[in-house]
């Protein structure tokens, strides 16, 4: 069955891999399912249409047969428990496979889009210049204890799992910042990531469609 997912028209990004496409299509990577992808403007993303797809107006959206999903935690997730390489066949490695993917998502990511949120969106308010080390604080409250569980383990748990996949998606919105560098184990475990071939083929791809121009090597 065709699995079609939407992604921005054109990410605002530019391609740097940071919409959250691409983490769907690193999933659909590693567990070797083809996708199709459907543009969709800012217009056309608040519009009845999308939203009958997703309630709140975003990408990116998941359609196989008559089975549609929003939100990339249940995507992933859906994607990790239909096709084997994402999780582990024991019951105890897929739940903590599991709770990282929560703990990517519900603990690690939103100080992170906090962050991006101030400096991207609050940089011309009056009080940004003393909020931002205070957000930037809230990053590290998080990075911290992640960064003494990984220790120098290449994984979180073992084997690399959709936990993971999380994770290191999540991590990536702040390597523009020099925060993940203070933590070299999480610099070098999101290196792995992107160094993973399906990570690499689902950055290309992204990248090819956010510029027009066709995947090289
Ligand atoms: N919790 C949802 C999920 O995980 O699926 C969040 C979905 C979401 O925020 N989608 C964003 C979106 O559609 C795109 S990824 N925004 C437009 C809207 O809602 O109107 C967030 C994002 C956007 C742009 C960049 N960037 O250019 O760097 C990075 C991340």
């Amino acid at each position: 069955m065709t699995i079609t997912i939407t992604a921005f028209e054109r990410s605002p990004d530019g391609g740097k891999g940071l919409a959250r496409d691409t983490r769907v299509r690193w999933a659909l990577e590693e567990v070797g399912q083809p996708y199709e992808v459907r543009p969709v403007s800012f217009r056309a993303m608040k519009e009845p249409a999308h939203r009958a797809l997703h309630p709140f107006g975003s990408i990116p959206t998941y359609e196989e047969g008559d089975l549609t999903l929003f939100e990339t935690g249940a995507i992933v997730f859906h994607i990790a428990e239909r096709h084997a390489g994402l999780l582990s066949d024991d019951a105890n490695a897929r739940a903590r496979a599991v709770t990282w993917m929560f703990a990517a998502l519900n603990t690690v990511e939103p100080p992170i889009l906090e962050l991006a949120n101030a400096k991207l969106l609050e940089s011309d308010k009056p009080w940004n210049k003393e909020r931002l080390p205070l957000v930037e604080n809230r990053v590290r409250d998080r990075l911290k204890p992640l960064s003494a569980h990984l220790g120098d383990a290449d994984w979180l748990d073992g084997a690399f799992s959709a936990g993971d996949l999380m994770t290191v998606s999540v991590l990536l919105r702040l390597k523009s910042s020099g925060i993940l560098d203070e933590y070299p184990n999480l610099a070098a475990y999101v290196a792995r990531g992107e160094a993973r071939p399906a990570y690499e083929r689902a950055f290309a791809a992204q990248l090819a469609f956010n510029t027009g121009k066709p995947p090289t090597g």
